[in-house]
């Protein structure tokens, strides 16, 4: 089981339609956020894989949802900094959490298409990365993304399909 997760209105829901369908453009005026969770499944190769994506609004209730997990995506909305400590603050609980002490992360840094290229920096900076791969023993791997021009979507499912 992949997690997705990250602070409300990040850009998960957005991002699993765009994984799930290169070609899919987004034509609604106003998203919904996601109240609880939302189950995706994909299908790469011969295999297909589970995606729950959980709701930046029941963030207190996302351990509930640790067992079985041995990837987590956790997105960030790289073009809003005012909201990159919170999210910071979040993702150092979710690491810390002893079920995931062997999941695999994914620090996906979207909405790149309304970002400068500085905030790459900017963002990784903030979120305190280099302290907290010293402190902290999974491995995460970074990658930008955009669910409007689709950047990064081979990566994604790269990662989701390695081992
Ligand atoms: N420019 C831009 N806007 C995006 C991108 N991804 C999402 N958005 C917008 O950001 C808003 C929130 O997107 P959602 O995908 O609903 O966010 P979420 O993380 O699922 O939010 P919750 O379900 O509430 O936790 C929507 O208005 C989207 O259109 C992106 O890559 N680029
Ligand atoms: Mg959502």
């Amino acid at each position: 089981m992949v997690l997705c997760i990250g602070p409300e209105g990040s850009g998960k829901t957005l991002l699993l339609k765009k994984i799930q369908d290169p070609d899919y453009v987004d034509n609604t005026t106003a998203s919904i956020p996601t109240v609880g969770t939302n189950i995706l499944s994909l299908q790469l190769g011969d295999k297909i894989y589970t995606i729950r994506e959980l709701g930046g609004s029941i963030a207190p209730l996302w351990p509930k949802y640790f067992y079985d997990v041995g990837k987590v995506m956790y997105v960030v909305d790289a073009s809003n900094l005012c909201q990159i400590s919170t999210a910071g603050v979040l993702l150092y609980t979710v690491l810390a959490h002893p079920l995931l002490r062997n999941a695999k992360f994914l620090l996906v840094l979207t909405k790149m298409d309304a970002s400068y290229r500085q905030m790459r920096n900017e963002a990784l900076l903030m979120l305190q990365m280099k302290r907290l791969q010293k402190e902290i023993k999974q491995k995460i791997t970074i990658v930008e993304a955009s669910a409007i021009t689709g950047l990064g979507r081979e990566d994604i499912l790269k990662w989701i399909s390695s081992q």
